[in-house]
């Protein structure tokens, strides 16, 4: 059979509980080895305030992948890396070991009951739009940070390899 043309997926990578900084960085690197996924780049990582939720603070980073997986077998692939990492979900929002979101899949517009992309509330986070902006800055307008510009969030000085991948 012949293979999928790659598409380049956005994912958003966020944790608040454990050693989050860590557990992204793997999580980043688990992703890289996958089967049907290459050139994982990540931006920078941030700390942020919790949005719509308690708890503690959040590393979050945003990466691009060129992937063969179609969409809802990226999702299943992100789901599993969370259920890796130890992921629990006793409740909404509830603080995470490691979320990982499909904020974009190519152009495609997907509404399905486990999946909506674009993700629907990516346009109202500063720890989705700061890190796109950096990885990506054409895919986020001026006036789109400046929405969001009283949401906390401050980029942590990890080093990063010249892949964009952070030291695993
Ligand atoms: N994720 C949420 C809800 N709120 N806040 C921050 N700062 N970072 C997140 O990743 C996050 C959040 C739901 O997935
Ligand atoms: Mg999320
Ligand atoms: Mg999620």
């Amino acid at each position: 059979m012949a293979s999928r043309q790659p598409v380049r997926a956005y994912i958003a990578l966020g944790a608040n509980l454990g050693d989050a900084a860590d557990t992204l960085s793997e999580a980043l690197h688990a992703l890289a080895a996958c089967a049907g996924v290459d050139r994982v780049r990540a931006s920078s990582f941030y700390r942020t305030a919790p949005v719509d939720c308690v708890g503690p603070d959040y590393v979050n980073a945003v990466a691009h992948i060129d992937t063969t997986l179609d969409a809802m077998a990226l999702l299943a692939l992100l789901q599993a890396l969370e259920q890796a990492a130890g992921r629990q979900r006793p409740y909404r929002n509830a603080p995470r070991t490691l979320d990982l979101d499909v904020l974009l899949y190519g152009s495609a517009c997907i509404v399905s009951p486990h999946l909506t992309v674009p993700h629907p509330r990516m346009a109202q986070r500063a720890f989705v739009l700061v890190p796109l902006a950096e990885l990506s800055p054409g895919l986020v307008r001026p006036e789109q940070l400046l929405a969001v510009a009283d949401q906390p969030i401050e980029r942590l000085p990890l080093p990063h390899r010249s892949d964009g991948l952070p030291p695993p």
